[in-house]
């Protein structure tokens, strides 16, 4: 009989986290195998090959920075990377550390088990089980895709996609489409489709605040500049509220105490820079009502001289605070309403009434579609987590430690959940951030504690309940000095029908890498060491 192979550490999921967990704790001496659902690395970026997906933070900074030779070598094409480039990038990191050979592809993590007689999990796949000392899930925060039940969907006599599904032969010249979703993924989809499909439907639940990308080949100069001081940039960039952006800068002025004329140059000259610079225009966008409204507004007038439709133009207005729902970045989508084979549908009152074979009932009026993308999103932080069978001790299971709201300390470990790490989940900045930044800070962490164990003579450590208590409270605490949980957001678990509402990320970054670093140096207060 085959016994199970016993090793150090299991990652689930060979997206950016799990290819630098891999390499580091590789480093580290620790037997580490990394299982993945699909059948290459990538994550994110293997998923979602939808028309026109990218990275909204510049290239430059959206790449790893663990390794000076690996960002000396690596150039990017354009401002930001379209998803075939980042994928060959993800593609380049493994075989340039020689990864592949500890992942195993088109396997999936089903469950784990903590066996506290020989301090263990005992891990479950698809394709056969693991025992692990340790288990990392680097299943992504934006991997679980979130798709409607919309009543009759099954009867659609067309195609359904979802754009984090996207198969390799969608050609949608002459067809008749619907999109559901106007967030960062429909925003990016919608100009691209429309300029093929015969007609395209946007249906439309809340409008999107969305600045231009000004997106374009990457200048030599900018990339040299970059490339001379690369550590100097990524050290300044760390400095940032989202771990990105310095080379723009944010303003520490407030959008209210400065004036109008000031205001609307600063903003104009931000908009002009594209991006998320737009946001760093005034320090009170995301703490001040009254600032959140002048800037929103500084929008809308760009959506109503964009849009050449007045009633089209006001629906594309959105009503929620600017940034409370994540801002958007696009090339051409407010233009896209004027082409005459656009047609945008409001669905934020009764919603999608219900799928025919023949298209899309909206408010009792049929929309006759051949194809549906479901461009919807996902079930955003603890999804991916939750559709494991996680069992801690006691037989405690996941799906009950987190059924009011994920508890955890640091974002990182969850009590009754003994060496189990969650890489960027609820709990921690990441959403909030330029998310390669947030990985490296946390593979180093963990990184870390495991050597601070093994160094020690200790096999387990796991968070406290009082202090992973207290973590969670200090999260809503700091999320309710802005305002982020003004609004439906997938951040608040909002999308999900029968989602807890809990504000799951932190916002505040630097102090975070901080405390985070406290924490280790004070040998690891808040968690139990054995
Ligand atoms: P992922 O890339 O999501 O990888 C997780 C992997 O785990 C997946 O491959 C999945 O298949 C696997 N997995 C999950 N569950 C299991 C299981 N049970 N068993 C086996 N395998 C499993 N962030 C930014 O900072 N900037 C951006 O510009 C940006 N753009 C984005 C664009 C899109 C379209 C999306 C969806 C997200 C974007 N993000 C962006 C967030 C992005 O998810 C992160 O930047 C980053 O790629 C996450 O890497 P990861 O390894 O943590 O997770
Ligand atoms: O998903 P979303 P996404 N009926 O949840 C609508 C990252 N990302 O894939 O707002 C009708 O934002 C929903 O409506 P509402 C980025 O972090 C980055 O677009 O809930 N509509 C919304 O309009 C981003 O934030 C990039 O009212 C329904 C849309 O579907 C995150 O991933 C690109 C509905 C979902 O928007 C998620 O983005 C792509 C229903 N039942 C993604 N259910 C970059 O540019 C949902 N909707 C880097």
């Amino acid at each position: 009989m085959d016994r199970t192979p016993e090793i150090d550490v299991l990652v689930v999921g060979a997206g950016f986290g799990g290819l630098f967990l891999l390499h580091r704790l590789r480093g580290l001496g620790l037997s580490t195998v990394v299982v993945e659902t699909g059948s290459d690395v990538g994550g994110t970026w293997y998923w979602n090959r939808y028309p026109g997906a990218r990275c909204d933070i510049e290239s430059l900074e959206y790449s790893f920075s663990f390794d000076e030779e690996l960002q000396q070598e690596w150039h990017w094409s354009e401002r930001y990377a379209a998803q075939p480039e980042i994928l060959d990038y993800a593609r380049h990191v493994a075989d340039r550390f020689d990864l592949r050979r500890d992942i195993r592809f088109d396997t999936r993590v089903t469950g784990a088990v903590w066996d506290d007689t020989v301090e263990r999990w005992q891990v479950a796949t698809d394709a056969g089980g693991w025992s692990a000392r340790f288990v990392v899930m680097a299943t992504g925060t934006l991997s679980a895709p979130n798709a409607p039940d919309f009543p009759g969907l099954d009867s659609f006599a067309g195609r359904v996609l979802h754009t984090a599904r996207w198969p390799d032969d969608v050609d949608l010249t002459g067809r008749r489409v619907a999109v559901v979703g106007t967030g960062s993924t429909a925003i990016q989809a919608i100009p691209l489709i429309a300029e093929v499909a015969d007609e395209l439907y946007v249906l439309q639940r809340t409008a999107t605040y969305s600045v231009p990308a000004r997106n374009g080949p990457l200048d030599p100069a900018v990339e040299a500049a970059v490339k001379a001081d690369y550590a100097g940039l990524r050290a300044r960039d760390r400095q940032m509220p989202g771990g990105f952006g310095s080379r723009f800068g944010w303003n520490d002025a407030s959008a209210v105490a400065t004036d109008p004329a000031e205001r609307d140059a600063e903003l104009e000259r931000r908009w002009r820079i594209g991006g998320f610079a737009f946001l760093g225009a005034f320090a009170d966008v995301i703490l001040d009502p009254a600032a959140n409204e002048l800037v929103a507004d500084f929008v809308r007038r760009k959506i109503r001289a964009t849009v050449h439709d007045p009633a089209t133009a006001e629906l594309l207005c959105p009503t929620q605070p600017i940034a409370c729902k994540r801002m958007c970045l696009d090339t051409g989508y407010y233009e896209t309403f004027n082409r005459p084979n656009v047609h945008l549908v409001d669905v934020s009152g009764a919603g999608i009434e219900r799928i025919t074979p023949g298209g899309v009932v909206v408010a009792g009026v049929e929309y006759a579609v051949d194809t549906i993308v479901l461009a919807t999103g996902f079930d955003a932080l603890t999804g991916a987590v939750m559709r494991v069978d996680l069992v801690g001790r006691d037989g405690r299971s996941i799906r009950d430690a987190w059924s009011a709201g994920p508890v955890n300390l640091l974002g990182l470990a969850v009590p009754d959940f003994p060496n189990l790490f969650v890489l960027t989940g609820p709990g921690s900045p990441s959403v909030l951030t330029n998310m390669i930044v947030s990985i490296e800070e946390h593979v180093e962490w963990i990184a870390e504690a495991l050597v601070h164990l093994r160094d020690h003579a200790c096999s387990v450590i796991e968070a406290t309940a009082e202090a992973a208590d207290a973590w969670v409270d200090h999260v809503n605490l700091v999320a309710s000095f802005t305002l982020y949980p003004s609004c439906n957001s997938w951040y608040l678990g909002a999308n999900v029908a029968g989602k807890p509402r809990v504000f799951m990320p932190l916002p505040g970054f630097p102090a975070y890498v901080e405390r985070c670093r406290d924490v280790a140096r004070s040998g690891y207060e808040g968690f139990r060491l054995s």
